[in-house]
């Protein structure tokens, strides 16, 4: 089997995992709460490429932990990501109407439903970190999960970053500010994944944690680069979301500022930044080089 082969087939078992353990989570059994918990689910499992799971699985892998520990991590942060595209979507922010190839939330369902959709997912995302059915990692593993969590979502991360965005529409942001947001709002959860899965592998602190880190943030950004460049160059049935939008909402981006070659070259430049930083792991580094591939060559 080639080395590309290889990683195929653990991106196919990652994603299947995850599959099973959102559908898993999501077995909500609540008569009170049937349309709620409907609408969880449509929002969930309908789709998505499964990245930031998948990052939980290639860090904590390459640490050498077994998948059964990385479960939850990978749910949460899964969990989390779902919740902000579907916050994101609603009327007051993107107001999308496509999401996954699919109605978002809130037209499939209605807008309360949406909002708290999102508020409910980001409270069954910490309420499994924190040991919801398994306590297979120690107390203080899960509670700096939580905290890495909360810093990658709170003010510092991506709801400070989704701020910024808010307020940058019409406006011309400098290249300093740009990248400030984008590390923010995409990459810091981005970030985050990485590191939940380093410390379910018992790599809490030190320098292999603090490479770790550097790796996500960086291509946390060249992610979000592309996902900019892919809105200007993407066709909205590849993508399953509306292209175009940014430019058609005034939105600073990459290209905007960049221009589309410039773009995709910074793109590179911090995926290669991301790489370099994981010089001190050796070849246990193997999947998550190539996951840094992947992000900036992805069509969709
Ligand atoms: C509402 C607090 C709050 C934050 C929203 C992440 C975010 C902030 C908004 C999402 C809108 C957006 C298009 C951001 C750009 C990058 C991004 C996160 C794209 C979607 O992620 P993918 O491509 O989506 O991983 P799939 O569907 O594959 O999971």
């Amino acid at each position: 089997m080639t080395e590309s082969t290889a990683l195929d087939s653990r991106l196919v078992q990652w994603r299947t995992r995850t599959e099973l353990q959102l559908a898993r989570q999501l077995d909500l059994a609540d008569p009170g709460t049937v349309r709620l918990a409907e609408a969880m689910r449509y929002s969930t499992l309908g789709g998505g490429k499964r990245l930031r799971p998948i990052l939980v699985y290639a860090t904590g892998s390459a640490l050498g932990a077994a998948s059964e520990l990385l479960d939850d991590a990978a749910v949460a942060v899964e969990l989390i990501h779902v919740y902000s595209l579907v916050h994101d979507d609603l009327p007051a922010m993107d107001d999308d109407d496509l999401r996954r190839g699919r109605p978002t939330c809130h037209k499939a369902y209605d807008e309360g439903t949406a909002v708290l959709v999102g508020d409910a997912l980001q409270a069954l995302a910490f309420e499994i970190i924190a040991g919801r059915d398994t306590a297979l990692l120690s107390a203080a593993a899960r509670l700096q999960q939580i905290q890495v969590l909360a810093q990658g979502i709170g003010t510092a991360g991506m709801a400070g970053g989704q701020a910024i965005d808010l307020a940058a529409v019409g406006r011309q942001l400098s290249v300093a500010a740009l990248e400030s947001m984008h590390r923010r709002k995409t990459g810091a959860l981005i970030r985050a994944s990485v590191l939940l899965g380093a410390i379910a592998a018992g790599t809490v602190g030190g320098s292999e944690y603090d490479a770790l880190a550097a790796y996500g943030a960086e291509l946390g950004l060249a992610f979000q680069i592309q996902d900019d460049v892919l809105d200007v160059e993407g066709e909205t049935a590849a993508l399953g979301k509306t292209a175009g939008t940014d430019a058609a909402r005034g939105k600073p981006t990459y290209p905007s500022v960049h221009g589309l070659a410039g773009a995709t070259q910074l793109a590179r430049l911090h995926r290669d930044a991301a790489v370099a930083a994981l010089d001190g792991l050796g070849p246990r580094a193997a999947d998550l080089v190539s996951l840094a591939d992947l992000v900036v060559e992805r069509s969709h």
